[in-house]
């Protein structure tokens, strides 16, 4: 798929998110990368313009809280608010007749749920690529985990079938990346990923791991930008 064009789907179904989605006053969740990006310079757009006026942000990683404020938006603490009406944010694959998601190529899976988890309305919006017949299929799962004594946490995930790689920084290969909680994400490819709902109440309970990107029931909506249309995801 051609970047330009890629990068069209993704701006498409993000303006009609934000579009379709966000009303004034609402509280709103700032997704992360490059998709949800798109959304942050539409809802920019309409907020600067003078509708939408009324909103106010929260942000699912310090990246998107920087860029939002760059483009004038109000971000808050996350602790002023026990719901968010709404979230737009992108995902790495799709499970269409679920709405499972696998999140977390962009290291932002935990503060991506933690702000999923109170909003009424997750709308995720991605370009077709993003489809897939069963999650794990193109990425790995995503795990954060803590550093201490992460050498150990990986070993307890490949009792379930993992095989756990320390994802390196992307400035410097020979360190390993960290999250925004400082925190580490170990990179697992399962042998068998048939049943992800059961697979993440297995990861979860694995002592080490703070969380991992597998989204079970998060997702409200699923909008699709491709080749000549955005088209909302029927479950
Ligand atoms: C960030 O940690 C991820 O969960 C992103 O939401 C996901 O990687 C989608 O990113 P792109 O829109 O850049 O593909």
């Amino acid at each position: 798929m051609e970047a330009q064009n890629q990068n069209q789907m993704k701006q498409a179904a993000a303006m009609y998110a934000v579009d379709t989605y966000v009303q004034d006053g609402m509280v709103v969740g700032l997704g992360t990368g490059s998709t949800a990006e798109f959304a942050v310079k539409r809802l920019a757009e309409h907020f600067n313009g003078g509708n939408l006026k009324n909103i106010r942000c929260v942000a699912t990683s310090d990246q998107i809280a920087a860029m939002g404020r760059l483009f004038n938006l109000p971000v808050h603490d996350s602790n002023e608010f026990v719901q968010v009406d709404v979230t737009i944010d992108g995902a790495d694959e799709i499970e269409p007749k679920s709405f499972t998601l696998l999140k977390g190529q962009g290291g932002a899976l935990l503060r991506e749920k933690l702000v999923a988890a109170v909003t009424r309305m997750e709308v995720i919006i991605a370009d077709e690529s993003k489809l897939v017949q069963q999650i794990g299929q193109n990425f790995p799962i995503p795990v954060e985990v803590t550093p201490f004594a992460w050498s150990q946490t990986s070993l307890r995930l490949q009792t379930l079938g993992a095989s756990p790689l320390l994802r390196p920084s992307k400035n410097n290969p020979e360190k390993p990346f960290i999250t925004d909680g400082n925190n580490f994400v170990l990179d697992c490819r399962f042998a068998n990923l048939s049943d992800p709902e059961r697979m993440a109440n297995l990861i979860k309970s694995v002592i080490g791991v703070v969380e991992h990107g597998l989204f079970i029931n998060m997702a409200h909506r699923v909008i699709i930008g491709s080749h000549d249309a955005v088209y909302e995801v029927t479950r």
